[in-house]
């Protein structure tokens, strides 16, 4: 198997956590998003990923585009250990936290709407991080609230151990603190990123440990 990333991508970082935590082994591939007008961008990328984003997985089966989506075929093709839990309440629990961050926070700060908004739309750099903290504050303040005093709440997202939810917490918050966002008011969602930071899978999957975190 061969995974697009770029080491800075929250998206391709989720990934690269599944992976480590199933044990799956992926060549990397590299795609810088910023060089060369963004290497996403070019036709033998754009062909693999019409959507020019990281990540993509390249499997024995085909290619498989949206984070979320290979996730999911990493569950089912390697299912131990599990990303999902095993009722079906706690199932779309842990879809509801993963999706307010892949769906609802992380689409409209990605690199291409910033991009937009400071070349297109000629907002300044302070605008743009105003845009960025509002969204991203917005969100962290309703994933607060949906992980704080709630009795499955544990080390994680739900219970002691990782899933699909902190797969995306964990990334999204790096990206909130690479935009000096203040996480003070979200004292669970530290603590639980402050868990998984402890956790080789996650550390691992780090981007300054990534291999074109140094090109
Ligand atoms: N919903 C997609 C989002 C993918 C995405 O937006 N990736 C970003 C990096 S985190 C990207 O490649 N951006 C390229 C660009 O903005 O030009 C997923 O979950 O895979």
């Amino acid at each position: 198997m061969e995974l697009y990333t770029y080491f800075r991508s929250s998206a391709a970082y989720r990934v690269r956590i599944a992976l480590n935590l199933k044990g799956v082994q992926a060549e990397y591939q590299y795609v810088h998003l910023l060089k060369d007008g963004g290497q996403q961008h070019q036709p033998a990328y754009q062909q693999l990923n019409p959507n020019e984003t990281v990540p993509t997985l390249v499997t024995e089966d085909g290619a498989i585009t949206q984070s979320l989506a290979i996730c999911e075929y990493l569950e089912e093709r390697y299912p131990n250990p599990p990303l999902l839990p095993v009722h079906s309440i706690d199932r779309a629990f842990v879809r509801s936290i993963a999706q307010t961050i892949a769906c609802d926070i992380h689409p409209i700060n990605n690199l291409r709407v910033l991009q937009y908004l400071t070349g297109t739309l000629g907002i300044s750099e302070e605008q743009k991080s105003q845009w960025y903290a509002h969204w991203v504050q917005h969100g962290l303040t309703a994933l607060e609230a949906l992980l704080t005093n709630r009795d499955t709440t544990g080390l994680c997202c739900l219970g002691d151990t990782p899933t699909l939810a902190d797969l995306c917490l964990i990334p999204q918050l790096y990206n909130a603190r690479r935009f000096n966002i203040d996480l003070t008011p979200y004292p669970t969602l530290v603590r639980i990123d402050a868990h998984c930071q402890t956790l080789s899978a996650f550390a691992e999957a780090a981007p300054e440990k990534q291999v074109d975190a140094a090109v």
